[in-house]
């Protein structure tokens, strides 16, 4: 596994690999890797020859109140997981090294950004389309996997792609949770023993409506009251949104459908935590 710092060093590998007529399979990360990354990883090298991973935490898509400075950074841990699942080519770029001196130029995907995440953290998807349309740049991927964990990113990845005509399949693989439901998320290391219990909240709330979905409930409200009758019953935890959402647009429909988006995002103690499930699935 090669680990590469620069730019130039990251097109060069992976264009050999290219003329040795290789497919290119890229998972963007921010590091602090668990199962969660890891099963974006393995579907990569079973779908492609040659597997790019990168590990940048980007400081344009964070708030100026959020983690930014506190987000986990266990590179050698990582090292390890990548090398572990023989993934050819780490890119573990510097802040200047993605945003040289003096860079102004931002993606910004307009509407469909100001939905759930993207209302409660203005401009948080302005960096997240940047630095995904500059990391597909340099890796010219075939294809891109990223986790329905986070829904509306990777819808709105999606639509960068479609947008930008950027050639590259955008893969969306399931999400890895707890054997108690909790999503899997570099975040949840921030939890004391009893916010870890209570986080569980999240992902009850979500089966809650989804097996009231099952039994015929299709009334927005009333699958979003369900949800929230879950949370009345842990005050600790502090609902941030709780919405039914066309999965692609991300825009809220008064009736589900099958496929349909239900997405939560709460604060548990400091911790703002989300999770979601596409209904009838
Ligand atoms: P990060 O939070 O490190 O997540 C990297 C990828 O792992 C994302 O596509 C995310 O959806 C996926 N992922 C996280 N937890 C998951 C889980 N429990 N199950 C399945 N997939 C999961 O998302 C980012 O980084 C950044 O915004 C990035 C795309 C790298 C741009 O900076």
């Amino acid at each position: 596994m090669k680990i590469v710092l620069t730019v130039n060093e990251a097109r060069l590998a992976v264009r050999d690999a290219r003329q040795q007529g290789k497919t290119i399979g890229f998972v963007p990360t921010m590091g602090a890797l668990h199962e969660g990354h890891m099963s974006l990883v393995r579907a990569a090298k079973a779908g492609c020859d040659f597997v790019v991973a990168s590990i940048f935490v980007n400081p344009t898509q964070f708030g100026p109140n959020e983690d930014l400075a506190k987000y986990p950074r266990t590179f050698e841990a990582d090292r390890q997981k990548l090398e572990a699942e023989h993934v050819d080519l780490v890119f573990a770029p510097t802040v200047d090294e993605m945003y040289p001196q003096g860079a102004v130029t931002f993606v910004t995907a307009e509407g469909i950004t100001d939905r759930l995440d993207g209302r409660s953290r203005p401009g948080h998807f302005r960096g997240v389309t940047t630095v995904v349309a500059k990391l597909f740049h340099i890796v010219e991927p075939d294809l891109a996997f990223f986790g329905q964990k986070d829904a509306a990113q990777a819808a709105i990845v999606r639509r960068m792609a479609r947008d930008l005509m950027f050639p590259i399949e955008i893969v969306v693989a399931p999400i890895v949770r707890e054997a108690d439901g909790l999503a899997l998320s570099s975040r949840n290391a921030y939890l004391s023993p009893a916010e870890r219990t209570q986080a569980t909240a999240l992902s009850r709330a979500l089966r809650e409506a989804q097996s009231r979905y099952r039994s015929g409930e299709i009334d927005s409200t009333r699958l979003i009251s369900a949800a929230q009758e879950v949370f009345a019953s842990e005050p600790a935890v502090r609902v941030d949104y709780i919405e039914v959402v066309d999965p692609e647009t991300l825009e809220p429909v008064a009736k589900a459908t099958s496929g349909t988006l239900l997405a939560v995002a709460a604060f548990v103690g400091s911790t703002r935590l989300i999770d979601n499930v596409l209904l009838g699935a």
